[in-house]
């Protein structure tokens, strides 16, 4: 059997070597990075042709993240950036896994390498099956594949039996005909990644403004005077937002940035998409940097809040733009009644910011009109993660800054496609109208109960309540939280299947038999029986456009996700209404149906082929909020942290490195940081080292302590740096074995990957 991922590769160090934390973001090195990677994994020529293709109007979307391409110019060779680079390096790889790979690699060997070997290993490039008590995968057939699939669903005592998982770089096609197999199943059990992500983004924004999305588009950048980034590491994970915020500092905003982490990245740039500025000082980004500690939002925006209401007394109408409050929202009294409740004295030490800092950020909300909030994962993984969210609505709406030009909600989405498919109906709690129209196009009874979300999915495997897993790409067990027990929960089901480009440590954690059926990669040229395809996907702001890969596909033996899905359907449902070889034949015929019951979508195929696609209606961007409970955008009352912390224990965040895509480890290095060729690091504040008696590169075991449990995760390097005393931060997914899985964001369920308690003890 494998062995457990915490157990292995434990301590195994990889030799670290510090470097200074460079001044700017971006740069000759990115360049020199991407090319390296590029170079390694591709070879030159074809990376560099690859290159000149990603978020080109005639191109492939960029793996990476969700952030948006210019709606007009697109420069030649520049819609990308180093992480791009790397991932389309990552899936145009050379390596190759085939039979012979798994003939001669255990399931158990290749559990003991690390995430960064496993994914190095690289392409799975034919179907795979490990039968029950196998010690190693076995070629199988698609066909075989697909029968076995449908055997194992069929034997279920209920649909609600299997999961379905998936993560955010499915395409459109695939996710709708994905879902719509999952419904006539008879199960809405589709957790997927956003549930670890930006849920709780969805639901406070649904709550206050009547739309889980955001508001902005990347033209409000150029007409911002206030950019607050909160919670974010743009540098890294969007390097692309570089360039907007260089854009709102061109023409005179400004933009303030709320981070545990003096993130390069945010502080000072090069412009990743103006080659002529690389060499030289770079563009100071960040105007007021206001160190917060981890989990400290609410109680820093409630101050703001405080501070604003205090001027408007005094001055009144000067802050608040009331006449946008009196037409256009609701609840206003409650929430100013609740803010009343609070001192600034009692809320200040939660922030670990002077009154002066937060003062100053406070004029410049007040003396600015059109103001962009974005925020990212340091907002949305904490217990009252929906909390800072509405939160940061509330000083939008008292300001008016929304639903006008220049100003509103942006949350920086992470998967380039998750947002799309999301609105494709990946969702367990899929809204009625929705399950309505599915029904009325094809003809069968929609599952109305409400299905399981990644938390409630694994405990559902772990009671042995759910047998069978199906996951449409992603990582399950690297990416979510608790790692021992996730393992034990997937190792409790009959059957693992995984839809995958590259080897994963879910290939390798398994249920009693596993399957893996390997997929067509965003970069590849996609032919069904009537000719090429293109498939489409929606970025963060909500536009909808064309992907088409340019390679030819690494393997003869892949499908793409939307025959996969067409290949399990055919084998699973006896009596289905729906031609899925034919929809799979010609993409335009999926695209149909999205259009007939997904609103938005009206004529699609002629929209999808406009160069650059569409917008989504968006109805905060049209200034109404008719779609919220009350019809208005509602001021919401909200909670700050109630974390009491021991003596002896610290918080800590688990964040990106520089050199990964979640659980697709690109190298080692984090450059931004300054920490190379080691993963297995805890960052301290120095001053926290000292009382505690550690040094730079001491070797530490940490433990996780949630109500009475507690988790161990060993080997660990400190390693002393610039964040506030009692907060530390350490890798995912290395440190999830430390994330409880009961302790969840309220209403969202999401994992609070970035509040984790933990005791630090010296080997
Ligand atoms: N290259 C690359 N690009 C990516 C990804 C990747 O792994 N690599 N992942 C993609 C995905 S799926 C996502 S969701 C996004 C993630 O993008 P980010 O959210 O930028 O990713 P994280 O590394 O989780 O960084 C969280 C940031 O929040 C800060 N933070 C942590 N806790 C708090 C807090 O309590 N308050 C505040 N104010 N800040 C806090 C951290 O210091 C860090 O800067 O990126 C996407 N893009
Ligand atoms: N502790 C901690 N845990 C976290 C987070 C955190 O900040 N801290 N972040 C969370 C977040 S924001 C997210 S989004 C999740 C991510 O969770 P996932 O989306 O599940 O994980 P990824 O690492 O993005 O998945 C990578 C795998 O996807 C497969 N893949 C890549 N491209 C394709 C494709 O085109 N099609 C198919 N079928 N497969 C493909 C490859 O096999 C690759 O190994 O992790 C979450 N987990
Ligand atoms: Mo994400």
């Amino acid at each position: 059997m494998s062995k457990d991922p915490n157990e292995n590769p434990p301590e195994k160090l990889t030799g670290i070597r510090l470097s200074d934390i460079p001044k700017t973001a971006v740069g000759v090195k990115a360049i020199a990075s991407a090319l390296s990677h590029i170079k390694n994994e591709v070879g030159l020529s074809k990376g560099i042709h690859l290159l000149s293709k990603i978020n080109q109007k005639n191109g492939f979307d960029c793996p990476g993240c969700a952030w948006p391409d210019p709606d007009d110019k697109r420069a030649l060779l520049s819609e990308y950036c180093e992480n791009g680079a790397k991932a389309v390096a990552e899936e145009a790889t050379k390596n190759k896994v085939s039979s012979l790979f798994f003939a001669s690699n255990s399931v158990q060997e290749l559990s003991e390498l690390s995430d960064y070997e496993i994914g190095k290993s690289g392409r799975i490039i034919q179907p795979m099956y490990l039968p029950e008590g196998a010690s190693h995968y076995e070629e199988i057939s698609w066909d075989a594949a697909f029968k076995m699939i449908g055997t194992e669903l069929n034997s279920l005592d209920s649909p609600d039996e299997a999961i379905f998982y998936t993560s955010g770089r499915t395409s459109n096609e695939a996710a709708f005909l994905y879902q719509l197999f999952v419904r006539q199943f008879g199960t809405n059990n589709l957790p997927d990644c956003s549930n670890m992500c930006h849920e709780s983004s969805g639901i406070a924004l649904t709550e206050t403004l009547g739309i889980g999305k955001g508001s902005v588009t990347l033209d409000d950048f150029n007409h911002a005077d206030l950019v607050i980034v909160m919670g974010q590491n743009p540098g890294t994970n969007h390097p692309r937002m570089l360039s907007a915020l260089g854009e709102t500092k061109k023409r005179g905003g400004k933009i303030i940035t709320i981070n545990p982490l003096p993130e390069v990245g945010l502080i000072n740039y090069k412009d990743p998409q103006n080659p002529l500025k690389w060499i030289g000082k770079g563009q100071n980004l960040t105007d007021l940097f206001l160190q917060v500690k981890i989990n400290g939002d609410v109680a820093l925006l409630k101050i703001i809040l405080k501070l604003m209401k205090q001027k408007e007394d005094t001055a009144p109408n000067t802050v608040f733009d009331h006449q946008f409050i009196n037409k256009k929202t609701a609840n206003i009294t409650t929430f100013l009644e609740d803010l009343d409740r609070y001192s600034i004295a009692e809320l200040l030490p939660q922030t670990g910011l002077s009154i002066e800092e937060i003062e100053e950020a406070t004029a410049l909300i007040i003396n600015n009109e059109n103001i962009i909030i974005c925020w990212a994962m340091g907002l949305t993984q904490h217990k009252n993660a929906v909390d800072n969210i509405r939160e940061l609505v509330n000083i939008l709406l008292l300001k008016g800054s929304i639903g006008k030009k220049g100003a509103g909600t942006c949350p920086v989405r992470g998967h380039s496609n998750v947002q799309g498919d999301r609105t494709m109906g990946i969702w367990e709690r899929p809204p009625a109208s929705f399950l309505n129209n599915l029904e009325k196009e094809f003809n069968f009874k929609a599952p109305r109960e409400h299905g399981f979300d990644v938390v409630t999915a694994i405990e559902a495997m772990h009671k042995k309540k759910a047998k069978v897993f199906f996951g449409m790409g992603g990582n399950f067990i690297s990416a979510t939280p608790d790692t021992t027990y996730t393992a034990e929960a997937l190792r409790n089901c009959n059957l693992t299947v995984q839809v995958s480009t590259k080897l994963n440590r879910s290939h390798l954690i398994t249920g009693k038999k596993a399957i893996i059926l390997p997929c067509l990669g965003r970069t590849e040229k996609d032919f069904q029986a009537t000719n090429e395809q293109f498939v489409s996907v929606e970025n963060s702001m909500g536009v909808v456009h064309q992907s088409k890969g340019i390679l030819t596909p690494c393997s003869t033996q892949l499908l793409s996700e939307p025959a996969i899905v067409s290949g399990v359907a055919n084998a699973t449902l006896k009596d289905t209404n729906t031609n899925w070889s034919e929809l799979v034949s010609n993409y335009d015929l999926i695209r149909d149906k999205i259009e007939a019951t997904i609103p938005g979508f009206e004529n699609f195929n002629r929209r999808i082929r406009i160069k650059g696609g569409f917008y989504l209606p968006n109805n905060v961007r049209e200034n109404n909020f008719t779609p919220t409970k009350t019809g208005k955008a509602n001021f919401s009352v909200n909670k700050p942290s109630e974390i009491k912390l021991e003596e002896n224990q610290f918080l800590m965040m688990t964040v990106r490195t520089h050199d990964q895509y979640n659980t697709t480890i690109y190298g080692l290095d984090d450059r931004y940081r300054g920490i190379l060729n080691e993963r297995r690091v805890i960052l301290m504040n120095e001053k926290d080292m000292k009382s505690f008696n550690l040094k730079k590169l001491d070797l530490v075991d940490l433990t996780s302590h949630f109500k009475k449990e507690e988790r161990e995760a060993k080997g660990f390097l400190v390693i002393p740096y610039d964040i506030p005393k009692k907060c530390t931060a350490t890798y995912f997914p290395e440190a999830n074995v430390l994330v409880p899985l009961k302790s969840k964001a309220d209403f969202s369920n999401t994992p609070t990957s970035k509040t984790v308690i933990i005791t630090i003890k010296k080997r």
